[in-house]
């Protein structure tokens, strides 16, 4: 539950000034993972958890950011701000300030506190829902009029040019244009997207098989860097192949002899995510819950054996997931290497699902997993107040 009365009480405590509120959402992905930076397709929901950012203008010529999360605090004279990341929590909002002024936008001084419920490291996206909200409340106190789509791109810049972390455009986006009840099918290559509803006799359960996931580690980047390799080789013979989004399978039966094993795989699991995203959205618009509850255990499939992104805790989440009554379709969620499942499941299954997976999960690691009931939220807006 987003405690905006607390985080309003403590910036006006901390700061002597009365806060103007905005919330952000993390995200979970129903399917196509790594798909983005390929300028193919993913289809995310925005959830239930989110930043919360409260700001005020100031008359110091600083800005100051507190983490009610990190119950920290830093400052900085607006003409000193730092240049790069300092592998700190305030490296996100930080680096949205510096891609604002980038961008020619004149940012005041101000006071932001920032407050999320989006757990850290679970691969829900916190980083980008503090970027989103960062962004959203240190645009309301300046002129510029900035379209949520364009604010996103500006958030993607701010993590991969400040924090410098190569992500795509997902999670930045559904964190601006989520709304309450949809999923979205979104094309990464134009940003034109659809909304599909999610049936109100369906759950979103998202699993946290508690393994730690960070787009700072290597493996997210080396992904990303075999995807590239394949690519080229590719583009070689096919020059209109900028990127896989412009691939099909046949070019992999002729080319992909042509690759490493590890690349060859990395290609496949891409390839053939976008065909099953758009056929995912499909499914979802038409209402058929079984083709989009295959897709997701075959996504899921593809994310471990040919992407080898997925971990053994979250692959047991996932088959004890298949076995019970009323789950649609579960898989890894999210960058990979840890982190989260998610579970579309019949809503009268809810709570018996819930309980066996923690126990089974619990038989089969000895880890206790937190699992969290979420519903398709709105995007970046200002809560009233
Ligand atoms: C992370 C990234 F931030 C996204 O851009 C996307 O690539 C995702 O991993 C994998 O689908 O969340």
């Amino acid at each position: 539950m987003l405690d905006v009365n607390g985080t309003r009480e403590r910036h006006t405590q901390r700061f002597q000034q009365q806060a103007k509120i905005f919330a952000a959402p993390g995200r979970v992905n129903l399917i196509g993972e790594h798909t983005d930076y390929a300028e193919g397709f993913v289809m995310p929901a925005a959830i239930d958890f989110a930043t919360l950012a409260a700001i005020s203008p100031s008359s110091s010529g600083s800005i100051s950011i507190a983490s009610e999360n990190f119950h920290d605090q830093v400052t900085f004279p607006l003409h000193s701000l730092p240049e790069k990341a300092r592998h700190h929590w305030s490296d996100y909002p930080l680096g949205v300030i510096a891609i604002l002024r980038d961008k020619g936008i004149d940012v005041p001084a101000f006071n932001l506190t920032l407050n999320g419920d989006v757990p850290l490291g679970a691969g829900l996206s916190s980083s980008a829902s503090v970027e989103v909200a960062t962004a959203i409340a240190v645009l309301s106190l300046t002129t510029a009029t900035i379209s949520l789509p364009e604010m996103a791109k500006l958030c993607q810049r701010a993590e991969n040019e400040f924090v410098g972390a190569s992500t795509g455009i997902m999670d930045q986006f559904i964190a601006c244009c989520g709304a309450e009840d949809h999923a979205l099918l979104l094309d990464c290559r134009s940003l034109d997207y659809r909304l599909a509803p999610i049936p109100p006799t369906v759950s979103i359960v998202i699993s946290n098989s508690m393994v730690k996931h960070s787009h700072a580690g290597g493996e997210y980047n080396t992904r990303r860097t075999e995807v590239e390799e394949g690519t080229a080789i590719l583009h070689s013979h096919r020059p209109e192949v900028r990127f896989l989004r412009d691939a099909n399978v046949g070019d992999l039966e002729k080319w992909g002899s042509e690759m490493p094993h590890n690349v060859l795989k990395r290609v496949r699991h891409i390839i053939t995510e976008d065909d099953r995203t758009v056929a995912a959205a499909d499914a979802l618009e038409a209402g058929d819950m079984k083709t989009l509850g295959r897709l997701m255990y075959e996504a899921h499939a593809s994310y471990r054996d040919d992407f080898e992104a997925s971990c053994k805790e979250a692959d047991i989440l996932v088959e004890l997931a298949a076995k019970e009554p009323g789950c649609i379709g579960a898989r890894l969620t999210g960058g990979g290497f840890g982190g989260c499942t998610v579970n579309l499941v019949e809503q009268e299954h809810v709570s018996g699902f819930i309980e066996n997976l923690r126990n089974g999960y619990r038989n089969a690691t000895g880890i206790e997993a937190d699992i969290y009931r979420c519903h398709a939220s709105a995007g970046a807006r200002e809560i009233a107040g």
